[in-house]
């Protein structure tokens, strides 16, 4: 039913057929019909940050930037939906077109840069959706807010967020807001995890609640770079890492049609430079943190490949894109059979 349904959304811009798709999924929900294009997906449940995900298969940041479409996208399996990255302020984001599709490689290239309705408008959404599943909201900074004012700006979307959250994710590794993924590195890093573990230990007395807060980083990391990062988090109380975002690497797609747009490559052609990460850092965290997956599933295999390389759970963005719902039963699956072998 999907491969139907993508020939005729693959006729619109990729755009379009982003909020047609997100709007037809919300749909179906309202109505109790996602079980036309929902596999069934059987329950195994792990406790990952202290949370418990009912399956080990969940939804990437950036595909629910607002919000909108949880319970739609929910009803389809996922264990965990991540919505974000939301930003303080409403912003535009780049000018269009900023998404592409490389068919050939199973690939996207976007450059949306963070276009969001803004933190008060997300935690609206959050809170009329009732959802009582797991949700991640990721966090990032505006583009017009200055490298060293950053730390405000994650300040204010950790407050504005963390009631609402399960696990909250700092996204230091859009390649699409200038500057951001600096903050990955040396002291920027340490000072802005110190002022984030700060925050969260006072959130969690006021509220009386803990909210478990990721990192997410970039494929485009040297070794050392990535030990270094991991002994920063686990210094700082970070409960977990979600490796990696999109590459600014080029190399598989140059020939291809837009092979050469600026902007984060997803999909296939990222999938061994993230399993890479996960790997480094499996090895340098030795079990003390949490990784959570992403970075070029298309199937069981690819999904299996992650959870070997040392993830706790795994995320999906644009292979689900290109196979649809199925894609959340087959690497609930190959991850079941990893499990039990
Ligand atoms: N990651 C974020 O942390 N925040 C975002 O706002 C965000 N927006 C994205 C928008 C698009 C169109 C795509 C394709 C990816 C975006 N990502 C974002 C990255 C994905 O969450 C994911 O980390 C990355 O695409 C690798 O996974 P994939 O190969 O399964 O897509």
């Amino acid at each position: 039913m999907y491969s139907v349904l993508r020939r005729l959304l693959f006729c619109l811009s990729p755009e379009r057929a982003h909020h047609v798709s997100l709007a037809l999924i919300s749909l179906l929900e309202k109505v109790g019909l996602s079980f036309l294009i929902a596999p069934s997906i059987p329950d195994k449940p792990r406790t990952v940050m202290g949370i418990e995900f009912p399956n080990p298969v969940g939804l990437a940041a950036g595909l629910d930037k607002d919000a909108k479409h949880i319970n739609g996208l929910a009803a389809l399996g996922f264990g965990f939906i991540e919505v974000g990255t939301v930003t303080p302020l409403p912003q535009p984001g780049n000018p269009q077109p900023r998404l592409f599709r490389l068919p050939e490689a199973q690939a996207i290239i976007n450059r949306m840069g963070f276009n969001n309705l803004g933190l008060e408008h997300l935690i609206e959404q959050v809170k009329s959706s009732g959802f009582k599943g797991v949700l991640g909201i990721n966090i990032g900074k505006n583009k017009d807010t200055p490298a060293e004012r950053a730390v405000d700006d994650y300040l204010l979307g950790l407050r504005g967020v963390y009631p609402h959250a399960s696990y909250i994710t700092v996204n230091l590794s859009s390649p699409n807001t200038p500057g951001l993924r600096d903050l990955q590195f040396g002291e920027p890093l340490v000072a802005l995890l110190a002022a984030l573990k700060k925050e969260q230990l006072s959130l969690a007395q006021s509220h009386g609640k803990y909210v478990p807060m990721a990192v997410k980083i970039a494929p485009d990391m040297a070794e050392e770079d990535i030990r270094n990062v991991a002994e920063v988090f686990v210094e700082q109380g970070i409960d977990g890492v979600i490796a990696t975002n999109t590459t600014i690497a080029r190399d598989a797609v140059t020939g291809l049609k837009h092979g050469d747009e600026m902007g984060g490559l997803s999909g296939g052609p990222v999938r061994e430079s993230s399993t890479r990460v996960i790997r480094i850092l499996a090895d340098a965290l030795q079990g003390r943190l949490p990784i959570i997956g992403v970075g070029g599933i298309s199937d069981g295999a690819s999904a299996a490949e992650k959870m070997a390389a040392g993830a706790a759970l795994v995320q999906v963005y644009t292979g689900f894109i290109y196979q649809g719902p199925v894609l959340i039963a087959e690497a609930a699956a190959a991850i079941a059979q990893y499990e039990a072998s």
